[in-house]
């Protein structure tokens, strides 16, 4: 750990410490202790500095910096390596970069702003600085190719259910791995594959959410479709308490899902899940189905009822909603 970085973690106590107890504790100069209170002040750290009493911690910045997510997921296996940057093309890339250079499971990258941000299927993703979640996770599962999308509807779980609980608004998952708040997307999920023909090598998770965009930072075109869970509570939430949240969540769901496959992830995921009967059609690269939402099966996929009373399965595509019978 970085001598800043313990520092920043014994002022947490949120206790008045002298900078002799903080020299004694870290092996270092009480200058030096001035030093990395003055490096943490350059982040952003508001720290009251007392002659003779010491320093008390005022405030933290509202950046995603490690020690202050790892300090409150306290997970074993996801963010125990982890880089935040101000600035990437996309944490994706950034962190399949780093896979192939053999980062390990686990590894996260953090940034407070994406420049190009990726959608799926070459589609971009709005990341606007320090006010949202954008991140990614290296994963290195086990698994069959063909399994690995099961990833996605862990991550959409574990998000889920992070919201809920450090926001106290209602998520709901849109077949296949959005999330939304009264109707409108607050995040998306890419899940990337690089793997050989009958083994995962590894599986890059990206995360974005929109944590306190505004509604003038959303383009006019997505301004009916998305929003932000500052917008919907109506209030500042906190991203480091939420990237927490979700790492806590997600090391949860994913563990589940390594042992004991996706059945159990896919009934947590559908109590997220309120389209059962609604009518949707499904856009394929070269066709397009209508048919009534019948359910989501255990491998994640959606089953469609269609108008002819057959039944269709559907593994990946985009869903959107139809008013009326199909
Ligand atoms: C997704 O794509 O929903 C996956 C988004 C994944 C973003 C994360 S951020 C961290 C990591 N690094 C990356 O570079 N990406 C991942 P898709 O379903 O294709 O949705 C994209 C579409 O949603 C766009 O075409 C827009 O219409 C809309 N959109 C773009 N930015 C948005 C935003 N911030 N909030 C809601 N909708 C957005």
């Amino acid at each position: 750990m970085e001598t800043r970085e313990v520092i920043a973690q014994v002022l947490a106590s949120r206790r008045r410490v002298s900078g002799r107890y903080l020299a004694e504790r870290l092996g270092v100069s009480r200058t030096a202790v001035w030093k990395h209170i003055e490096s943490l002040r350059s982040l952003g750290y508001q720290i009251d500095a007392r002659p003779r009493e010491g320093y008390l911690l005022v405030n933290v910045p509202d950046l995603l910096l490690p020690w202050e997510i790892r300090q409150r997921a306290q997970t074993r296996l996801l963010g125990t390596s982890m880089f935040h940057y101000e600035s990437l093309q996309s944490t994706n890339e950034t962190a399949r970069e780093l896979a192939l250079q053999g980062s390990p499971e686990g590894t996260v990258v953090v940034a407070e702003e994406q420049v190009r941000g990726k959608g799926r299927m070459g589609r971009s993703w709005l990341s606007p600085r320090s006010q949202g979640i954008w991140m990614s996770v290296i994963l290195r599962p086990r698994l069959h190719p063909a399994q690995a999308p099961g990833v996605t509807s862990v991550a959409a779980v574990a998000v889920a259910r992070s919201v809920e609980e450090q926001t106290g608004l209602k998520s709901e998952i849109k077949w296949p791995n959005d999330i939304l708040v009264n109707g409108r997307k607050v995040v998306g999920i890419l899940t990337e594959l690089v793997g050989e023909d009958d083994q995962v090598q590894f599986v890059i998770l990206g995360i974005g959410v929109n944590v306190n965009i505004q509604r003038d930072s959303f383009p006019k075109d997505l301004r009916d479709k998305a929003t932000s869970l500052g917008l919907e509570a109506g209030r500042k939430i906190d991203r480091i308490e939420l990237a927490a949240a979700i790492l806590k969540h997600l090391e949860l769901e994913y563990q589940s899902f390594l042992r004991e496959g996706l059945k159990p992830t896919i009934a947590r995921w559908k109590t997220f899940w309120r389209h059962r009967g609604n009518t949707v059609e499904v856009r394929y690269l070269d066709r397009v189905v209508r048919g009534v939402a019948l359910d989501v099966e255990d491998d994640g996929a959606l089953l469609l009822e269609l108008p002819g009373g057959e039944r269709e399965r559907v593994r990946a595509g985009e869903v959107f909603p139809r008013e009326g019978p199909a």
